[in-house]
């Protein structure tokens, strides 16, 4: 491996052009109209347009990708996250070309892909999930709906990340529903299948970072707590999670390994897990077989870096000694900064960026792409920064990352940083008392400006 294609843009791609770079690497960036101007086209040893800023014209033509990857001479694509990131076909082809992905093979990506598929595997181990089950096509559905225990959720097979799930309450709104549910995820996944869980309400989404070589190595990198999402988009992420005792992590860890080992999977993997607070119990929900956006927490109390992981990999290198003892040590959170508008239901709020100032002073990390007179594009997500810190505990990390959301200025557009800063200051946020339901309404209460 010695020239890599980043399939992707904005800040992940600046993120994997220094992780090469540091390897030795060389790179090849493609882009878009919309980010000709952007710091990893800047940063890259060579770069090419793919098309039009619409992603359906440009990182999500699979055809164009590797096309870019042959015409540059690239061995390697990185495909990061979202896009391509897990789309068995696109890994396939790569193979199929000669290119290496770096990521898991097909049909790791693919099975993790059908999350009943998942669930299944977890289960043959004896990995604990939500109660739940399959809906078979003309099933009884009168007769089903009356056994099964309410609330309800309604999941994607070919979903994930909360896309077309559907809480039901009671019997007599189960075939409506279901009815929904499926059209929505034909329309939205080319496939229709949906299954059942018992909807639990008083939960934290905990998951496990895992990395695993092609040398038999499996290990985790300890977990993140992600509960505090609107509309499925997480806004803070922290390491370790403060709701886990060192008994519960070592088995949570534990069968997060097991997944992987039974998988044979190779690369960096997370695992999802619901911590039920109230049994105190945890439960597989599914895998992601990618970079996460979050990954940097887990960097940040562990002191390694996850994406020169995914290149060592991918090269056939084992996973480094210190990576794989690596023990977690402070804590680390963080915030998203997106270009939203949180007074106005975090309505996307594009636009120029005219002034810039990033926070910094010691265990505060920035990963933008962005720069003063950067066009915030409306054709992708509306991220324009990550911030992340560590400290050595919660409290400390807390006040660290109030000071550096202080010092942030960005103008030109609205942001969600007095959004973080009043959910920081928040008593439910200081005590960690709070759920995955928790935010949608206190973002119309306690959070609201
Ligand atoms: C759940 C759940 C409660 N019960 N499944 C959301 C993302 C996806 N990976 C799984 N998710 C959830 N699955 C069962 N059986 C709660 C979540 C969930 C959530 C739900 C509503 C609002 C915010 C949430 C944040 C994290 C997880």
């Amino acid at each position: 491996m010695r020239r890599v294609l980043i399939a992707n843009r904005g800040e992940i791609a600046l993120r994997i052009v220094r992780a090469c770079k540091e390897l030795g690497l060389e790179t090849v960036a493609v882009y878009s109209d919309a980010d000709s101007e952007s710091r990893h086209v800047q940063l890259c040893d060579m770069s090419l347009r793919l098309g039009p800023p619409a992603a359906k014209h440009s990182y999500l033509d699979k055809t164009l990708v590797i096309q870019a990857a042959k015409a540059t001479g690239a061995d390697a694509i990185h495909p990061g996250y979202g896009f391509l990131s897990e789309d068995a076909d696109f890994a396939e082809r790569c193979a199929a070309e000669g290119l290496v992905f770096v990521g898991p093979a097909p049909d790791a990506i693919r099975q993790m892909g059908d999350k009943i598929a998942a669930k299944k595997l977890a289960e043959s181990i004896g990995v604990p999930l939500v109660p739940g089950g399959n809906i078979e096509p003309g099933a009884d559905l009168d007769k089903l709906a009356r056994t099964l225990p309410y609330p309800v959720l309604l999941k994607a097979a070919a979903g994930g990340g909360g896309r077309g799930m559907r809480v039901v309450e009671q019997a007599a709104d189960f075939a409506a529903s279901l009815m929904q549910a499926s059209n929505e995820a034909q329309e939205a996944f080319g496939d229709g299948t949906v299954y059942w869980e018992t909807y639990i309400g008083n939960a934290r989404h905990i998951e496990v970072q895992v990395l695993s070589d092609a040398h038999g190595n499996h290990v985790h990198l300890g977990e993140r707590d992600c509960s505090l999402q609107r509309r499925h988009q997480k806004l803070l992420e922290e390491s370790p999670s403060p709701m886990l005792t060192s008994d519960l992590r070592n088995d949570l860890c534990g069968a997060a390994v097991r997944i992987v080992r039974t998988l044979d999977y190779r690369g960096a993997g997370t695992i999802e897990f619901l911590y039920d607070a109230d049994r105190r119990s945890f439960h597989f929900i599914e895998m992601n077989t990618r970079i996460q956006v979050e990954h940097p927490v887990t960097e940040a109390v562990h002191g390694i870096d996850l994406v020169r992981e995914q290149l060592r990999i991918a090269m056939g290198l084992p996973i480094d000694e210190r990576v794989r003892h690596a023990k977690t040590a402070g804590w680390s959170i963080e915030c998203r900064i997106n270009a939203e508008d949180p007074d106005h239901g975090f309505m996307p709020s594009p636009g120029r960026i005219t002034r810039l100032v990033l926070p910094g002073g010691p265990g505060v990390r920035v990963d933008t792409h962005c720069e003063a007179g950067s066009l915030v594009s409306p054709y992708y997500d509306s991220m324009i920064a990550k911030l992340i810190v560590w400290d050595v505990d919660r409290e400390h990390a807390r006040r660290r990352m109030l000071r550096a959301l202080e010092e942030f200025v960005i103008e030109g557009l609205t942001t969600t940083i007095p959004f973080h800063i009043r959910l920081l200051r928040s008593d439910a946020f200081a005590k960690s008392a709070y759920n995955t339901r928790w935010i949608e309404k206190a973002a119309q209460q306690e959070l609201a400006a």
